[in-house]
């Protein structure tokens, strides 16, 4: 559909497992994950990170990225084989609409990531149950109406688009916010690259189905594994849209979706799924996780909008991660400029 691509205002200034691996039982999984008691001190102690800096962290220091439990929250930062190209070198992305930097210390230890949500846990102990994630070897499988399918090795698309460090707005659904600078390229970039056929007027994106490293999997497998969200072929195409595969100048700790994720920053979160294992091109709109979960809470388009309340709370505040005070929230989380052509007014009615 829309293949007219209107270059942004800013670029002118700028230059495994199935679920039956959840029949052993769950002490098996804990042991064999290494996670036990000492899991459960984990979300007990958070609140006492060190703010350490990345590099007393990662500088000289032997640790293993798959360790149960992690030592430290960046200790899920796995070697990357493209760790040279990191941090990018150049900037993209239109300036932050509002809000200040969000802490790297903030981030990294509260994570919506429900694949790692198990019993117990939390958002604010996710790293510490990422250890048994493989992120390495990572490949997508590119599937439905494009040119170009079939199983392709995620990394060197990074060398072959560059890197760009792009500041974005984060708004979660429930109402907390977070301005981190990412690390990556446009979605549009790696999308182009499959030619998408003119039939192709949705695209779908699916996270990894691995209960055997994912406890949240694991304990809670009502939900319909593995994780799926899709957009709009346009809004895919938009120049917000961005592929993250690094964040605060490091490739991406796993609760942040290593090794690459999603990033809409006019969207609610759940919109950006982590760890991503199939992208298809799809005719038709496809069911969305959430949506399908609780379909009057959650909406397809979720775009970030103060005025239309989720049914349990209000939209019209969020509260930035670090802080105590809340500040407004705005229509498209502040990119109205970039993304508002996109939508028929009446759209902005939904949940959503
Ligand atoms: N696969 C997957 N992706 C996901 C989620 C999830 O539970 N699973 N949570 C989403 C939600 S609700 C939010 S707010 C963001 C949180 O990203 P962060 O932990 O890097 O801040 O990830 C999104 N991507
Ligand atoms: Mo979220």
């Amino acid at each position: 559909m829309a293949n007219v691509i209107v270059p942004p205002g800013w670029r002118m200034h700028e230059r495994e497992a199935t679920p039956e691996g959840v029949y052993f039982n769950r002490r098996d999984f804990l042991k064999q994950a290494g996670l036990g008691a000492a899991a459960v001190s984990i979300s007990g102690c958070l609140s006492s990170v060190e703010p350490l800096t990345i590099e007393d962290v990662l500088a000289g220091q032997d640790f293993d990225c798959n360790a149960n439990p992690p030592g430290h929250p960046l200790h899920t930062i796995c070697p990357h084989p493209n760790a040279d190209l990191y941090p990018a070198l150049t900037t993209g992305g239109p300036p932050v609409p509002y809000g200040g930097l969000t802490a790297r210390e903030e981030a990294m230890v509260f994570n919506n990531y429900y694949e790692f949500i198990g019993n117990p846990g939390s958002v604010n102990s996710v790293w510490g149950f990422t250890g048994p994630f493989q992120v390495w070897p990572w490949t997508v499988e590119v599937v439905g109406e494009a040119e170009v399918t079939g199983t392709f090795d995620i990394v060197p698309f990074e060398r072959e688009f560059g890197l760009e460090q792009r500041t974005y707005r984060h708004r979660c659904v429930e109402a907390w916010s977070m301005v981190v600078p990412w690390i990556g390229y446009p979605l549009r970039e790696l999308l182009e690259k499959f030619r998408p056929l003119s039939s192709a007027n949705y695209v779908r994106f699916v996270s990894f189905d691995r209960p055997t490293q994912a406890i949240g999997q694991f304990d809670q497998p009502w939900y319909p594994w593995p994780f799926y969200e899709a957009l709009r072929m346009d809004e895919a195409l938009n120049d917000l849209a961005f592929v993250a595969t690094g964040i605060y100048g490091e490739p991406l700790p796993k609760q942040h979706g290593a090794p690459w994720r999603l990033v809409l920053p006019w969207k609610y979160g759940f919109k950006s799924p982590k760890a991503i294992v199939r992208i298809e091109f799809l005719r038709d709109r496809p069911p969305t996780f959430w949506n399908d979960v609780w379909p009057s809470e959650y909406g397809f388009y979720s775009n970030v909008n103060p005025d239309v309340s989720h049914p349990r709370w209000s939209q019209k505040d969020e509260r930035p991660l670090g802080e105590v005070e809340t500040i407004p929230t705005r229509l498209f989380n502040g990119y109205a400029d970039y993304v508002g052509d996109l939508y028929d007014p009446d759209l902005l009615t939904y949940i959503s």
